[in-house]
């Protein structure tokens, strides 16, 4: 008597490959369906194996291109490829280009890809956190490398870090001013960085530029992001920037940094979940509890400020948080 309740059979049959299960499995996890829970708590001690890498960065500047053509050279070592597309479209509108173009080369049915595109709108628990349980998914599924195409801007892309071990950021040789123009967050969400269409005049001095920058601010970590150019089109570079996404992955084991990194996204993960629900406790006391009203009452009069009387509710939680 080990107290152990047997695997649900979906769990057994996401670890067997069945497809459609996934697939279902994905939907719930995506609607916060409860049901999804005791499937992916039993999955978890059969996680971890699969290398999560984010390829991010601007609109339009090749992302889906560079997905495609890295599945390409993974599928033709027998690599098993998850890829999650975040888009930043409504699913009713029409449909991902990433989608359009991985169903293109799947033509031929591919078991070793699995592809799922997820709108950026409507997450229980925010994108970041649903995007972690469906590459945990895919993990589980054996895939052993899941690409993350997230969109180009905002929250999204910093929170990267957050869930994958090598994070490239996909630049192009014109960048309005030039790469003086990038947010200063590209620089710590990169690994890697590649200017993607390098047939287009500039790349030189693009890429030169970016090394240059680099390798000024070389993190404390001792890791410098290699700059990898690339031409989807002429079906250049795409070897060496998987090169370089596997020259970072080698680098983390070779050091401490794969154990920081795993502490620091399990850290984050946690902390997310448990803030998530007492910020939702606390939002709903302040709809019942009769002083914590009075306090919001008073803030809305003007008789107290937000500051203090976060401090007084704080100091009134604390012990029992
Ligand atoms: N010249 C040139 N064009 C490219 C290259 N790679 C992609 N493109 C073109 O750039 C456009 C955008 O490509 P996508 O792969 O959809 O770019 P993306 O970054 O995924 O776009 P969003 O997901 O919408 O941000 C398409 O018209 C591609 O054909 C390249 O290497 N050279
Ligand atoms: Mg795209």
């Amino acid at each position: 008597m080990t107290g152990r309740r047997p695997e649900p059979p979906e769990a057994r049959a996401v670890q067997a490959r069945d497809r459609r299960v996934l697939a279902r499995l994905i939907s719930m996890v995506e609607n916060g369906d409860p049901r999804a829970r005791p499937i992916q708590k039993a999955l978890y001690p059969h996680t971890g194996h699969a290398r999560i890498v984010g390829i991010t960065g601007p609109l339009g500047v090749g992302k889906s291109s560079l997905v495609n053509a890295l599945l390409g050279v993974l599928r033709a070592r027998g690599v098993r490829v998850g890829i999650i597309g975040v888009d930043p479209t409504s699913p009713f509108s029409g449909g991902s280009v990433l989608g359009d173009r991985i169903r293109i080369d799947r033509a031929g049915g591919d078991e070793g890809v699995f592809f799922r595109s997820m709108a950026s709108r409507g997450h229980t628990g925010g994108i970041a956190a649903t995007t972690r349980e469906v590459a945990r998914l895919l993990d589980a599924f054996g895939m052993d490398i899941v690409l993350v195409e997230t969109v180009g801007s905002g929250q999204v892309d910093v929170e990267i870090r957050r869930i994958a071990s090598t994070s490239v950021v996909v630049l192009v040789p014109h960048l309005g001013d030039g790469v003086q123009s990038l947010k200063a967050g590209l620089f710590e969400i990169a690994d890697v960085f590649t200017i993607n269409k390098a047939d287009l005049p500039g790349a030189d001095g693009a890429a030169r530029y970016l090394s240059e920058m680099t390798a000024l601010g070389a993190g404390p970590d001792g890791w410098t992001p290699p700059v990898v150019q690339c031409s989807t089109v002429e079906g250049r570079g795409i070897e060496d920037l998987w090169k370089a996404v596997e020259a970072h992955e080698a680098f983390l084991d070779s050091g401490p940094g794969r154990a920081r990194g795993e502490e620091a996204r399990a850290r984050a993960e946690i902390v997310d979940r448990v803030t998530g629900r007492i910020g939702l406790r606390l939002d709903g006391l302040l709809e019942e509890n009769r002083e914590l009203r009075e306090l919001l009452g008073q803030v809305l009069d003007r008789s107290l400020d937000p500051g203090t009387a976060s401090d007084r509710i704080y100091a009134a939680l604390r012990h029992r948080l």
